[in-house]
């Protein structure tokens, strides 16, 4: 029976794949032991790419709705009647009136990714929104004001540090992000084991907390301060050591200065982490030759997120720790997206403009989630009026879904490309489906800036896809010839054609492998079938920036400037309510692998985890009702010490079953959705970004147990 090498497209971690296959059926999926990095490692997801490929309820051709009814047609009027819609918006409404929504799994599909940004920025408009700001725009954010470029994240060298901080991120479960690294599990066990120490900020003791050396809960949204005070005390207790980069920095008197308002005993109140805890956190980060901080999303989808990503780089640049072995480490990619989108003008862009409704800044070009739902229906020019959705959910995924499926309802048109028809979809007038993941061939062109060491790796699809199937980039450049190219069809039949011999993915990256550091081809990458190894992180700094003045910006102006909000926050007290978090699960996959089977099976695992102090009356399985000023959820609590007093959490993702969706197995594990009950006005002030944790709740309790 064929084998077939593949990686798994599911999250970050990028594991190796061994698929077996019979005629057109996968037999096994295992964890490719000869992977450089996850060395035959598989989640139980990994092995339900299998399922995705087979579900009967995932959508193969292309559709289109009348009213309640959907029925299925050829790509070329699937594509002429999309097309249409969204070239009637722009003209009849401006360029604006064409709104974008990209999903996360864009990141993992090579074509879409390329062909994303080249078509969908081609569209001009500035109602173009994806995951990233309810997700790491505040790490990119940080990376475009102190290095430069917004695609400059330190990675945390986890394989070689002896100190790993953790503020906000369960990479047991999440399997790393901004991390690529498999297996998170057994490299933190592996720093252990060689004497390091693993420390764990949440405000819930969580799977990855559990196995850690030292456990602090923090108060959500809070993670800003105790930054601060990390700063504050490595200033005043003369443990500041930038060490090599001690050269290259600019900002750190004003960052002293910026840090003197937030001692530890001023601000322990606020975070709920005793003051003598958070200077012993200053001096191990200090004492320890190769350490890390490392926040991740429970850092960024906060109120305070822009300064708590920013503030995390700034505690790694001041204990020595950033661009040195075992320390938070910039990529060496070998198809480099940071020369390459630099030299066309793509290095970032932040406040540039705003929105038209609440007045948020633009990032990189595209509005913040926040306002999309507003942007659709509030009325006035620049009003969205067609909408085209990619790889996303974002009724599930972006905060007041409720309000977003009102006005989804209310467009004039809209279009989705994506394999499901999930609680999005739904409200689409085409469907234009994809290619499963095992039909389509993989390069690791993103996820090699995020790698925890360098590699490069390409795999043919394990499945040829039929003549009646279609690319994401093929979809996308039927639309964009559509939309923008020229009027005949046979012209465009032509240009289409040759677009798909000479700018295919293939030819993209083979260029992007030649002209990178290795000046590899696609062909050497392609004739190592579980990828090549190029070695451990190497420290980049000072070429590597990408600032003007090329150096590390220690205190830029935004930051400084947003630190008045954060005094704010802090003089004001606590309200009784409740604060509501999420929580990924090892079985979940965002919103999108509740449909198979092998994933959901079990107890249902969608329940409000509450801490004893806060559930008195209430057992283990009671259905409480939770509500926020935009909803309300009836929901089984789980009561557990592993939640902060004050703190409830709800995974996300869930919010299955509704009318017109086509998931028949979660249906029957429906869950609640967390984003019903976060406002969509919650984000951070600096940023944009959506402030998905520290959402007011309150408990009606118990409606039935
Ligand atoms: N199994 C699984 N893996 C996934 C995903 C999935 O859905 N399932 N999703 C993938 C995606 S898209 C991403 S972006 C990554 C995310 O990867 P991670 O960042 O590791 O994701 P989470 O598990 O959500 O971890 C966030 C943590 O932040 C904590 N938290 C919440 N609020 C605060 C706060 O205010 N301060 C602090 N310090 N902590 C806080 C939460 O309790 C939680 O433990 O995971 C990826 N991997
Ligand atoms: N409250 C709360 N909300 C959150 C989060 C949280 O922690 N808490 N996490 C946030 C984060 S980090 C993220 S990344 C977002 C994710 O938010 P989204 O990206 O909006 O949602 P997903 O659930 O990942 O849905 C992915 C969709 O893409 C489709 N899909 C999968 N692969 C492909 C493909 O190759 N091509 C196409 N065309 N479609 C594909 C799936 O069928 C599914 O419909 O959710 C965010 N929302
Ligand atoms: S950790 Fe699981 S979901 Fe993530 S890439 Fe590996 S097998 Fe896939
Ligand atoms: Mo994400």
């Amino acid at each position: 029976m064929p084998v077939h090498n593949q990686t798994c497209v599911l999250c970050e971690a990028s594991c190796g794949l061994t698929v077996t296959t019979e005629e057109d059926l996968v037999t096994d999926i295992r964890g490719d032991e000869h992977d450089p990095l996850s060395r035959g490692y598989l989640c139980p997801k990994g092995t339900a790419l299998a399922d995705l490929h087979h579900d009967p309820d995932r959508i193969r051709r292309p559709m289109i709705r009348r009213g309640e009814h959907w029925r299925e047609t050829d790509w070329d009027t699937a594509l002429n009647v999309a097309a249409s819609g969204l070239r009637a918006a722009r003209k009849n409404h401006g360029k604006d009136a064409l709104g974008v929504y990209q999903g996360n799994p864009s990141v993992h599909n090579l074509g879409l990714l390329i062909y994303g940004q080249m078509f969908l920025r081609s569209l001009g408009t500035r109602n173009l929104y994806s995951a990233t700001s309810v997700d790491q725009l505040p790490h990119m954010l940080a990376g475009l004001l102190m290095f430069g470029h917004q695609l400059l994240f330190p990675i945390p060298d986890v394989d070689r540090t002896d100190l790993f901080v953790c503020l906000g991120g369960n990479p047991e479960v999440s399997n790393g992000s901004l991390m690529t690294a498999p297996n998170m599990r057994a490299r933190l066990k592996a720093i252990r084991a060689r004497g390091g120490k693993v420390v764990v900020v949440d405000p819930r003791r969580t799977e990855t907390a559990q196995r850690a050396d030292e456990h602090h809960f923090i108060r959500p949204g809070t993670d800003a301060l105790l930054l601060l005070s990390i700063v504050h005390t490595l200033f005043a207790e003369d443990l500041v050591r930038p060490g090599r980069l001690a050269d290259h920095l600019t900002g750190t008197a004003e960052l002293r200065t910026a840090a003197l308002d937030f001692p530890p005993e001023v601000t322990a109140a606020s975070t709920g982490i005793a003051a003598p805890v958070t200077r012993e956190l200053a001096r191990q980060l200090a004492h320890t030759p190769r350490a890390v901080l490392y926040g991740r999303i429970g850092i960024c989808t906060q109120e305070f997120g822009g300064l708590a990503a920013w503030l995390v780089n700034v505690v790694n640049v001041l204990t020595g720790h950033l661009d040195e072995p075992g320390g938070a480490m910039f990529t060496t990619p070998a198809l480099d997206a940071i020369p390459l989108t630099k030299r066309i003008g793509h290095a970032g862009s932040f406040a540039s403009w705003h929105t038209r409704v609440s007045g948020y800044p633009e990032f990189g070009g595209e509005s913040p989630v926040a306002a999309l739902a507003e942007e659709i229906d509030t009325p006035g020019t620049g009003q969205v009026r067609a909408l085209l959705t990619s790889a996303g959910n974002p009724v599930l995924s972006s905060p007041n879904g409720p309000r977003l499926e009102k006005a989804l309802a209310g467009l004039d048109f809209m279009v989705s490309i994506d394999g499901y028809l999930n609680e999005t979809t739904r409200f689409a007038h085409v469907l234009l489906p994809p290619v499963s993941p095992l039909e389509r061939s993989y390069f690791n062109a993103a996820l090699s800036h995020t790698n925890v060491r360098n590699t490069a790796k390409y795999h043919a699809p394990v499945f040829q896809p039929g003549p009646d199937q279609r690319h994401d980039w093929q979809i996308l450049l039927g639309l964009m010839l559509r939309l923008r190219g020229p009027r005949s069809a046979a012209f465009r039949r032509a240009l289409g054609g040759a677009m798909e011999r000479f700018a295919s993915p293939e030819r993209m990256v083979d260029l992007g492998l030649r002209t990178g550091p290795y000046r590899l081809s696609l062909r050497e990458v392609r004739d190592q079938p579980h990828g090549i190894d190029l070695g451990p992180l190497q420290p980049r700094l000072p070429d590597r920036l990408a600032t003007a003045d090329r150096r590390v910006h220690l205190a830029p102006a935004e930051y400084l400037a947003d630190l008045a909000r954060l005094r704010a926050r802090m003089a004001t007290p606590q309200t009784p309510d409740l604060v509501l978090i999420g929580r990924r699960q090892l079985r979940s996959a965002n919103s999108w692998l509740h449909n198979s089977p092998r994933l959901v099976k079990g107890k249902p695992r969608c329940t409000l985890l509450i801490n004893p102090a806060d559930a008195p009356g209430l057992a283990d399985g009671d259905l409480v009702e939770l509500s926020s000023t935009v909803g309300t959820v009836s929901v089984p609590v789980e009561i557990t010490e592993t939640i902060m007093p004050g703190v409830v959490s709800l995974p996300h993702g869930w919010g299955h079953g509704r009318a017109g969706t086509r998931l028949r197995v979660a249906a029957t594990q429906p869950g609640v959705s967390i984003n019903d009950l976060v406002e969509e006005t919650r984000v951070d002030g600096l940023s944009g970004t959506s402030a998905l944790s520290g959402a007011r709740v309150r408990l009606k309790a118990p409606v039935r147990s």
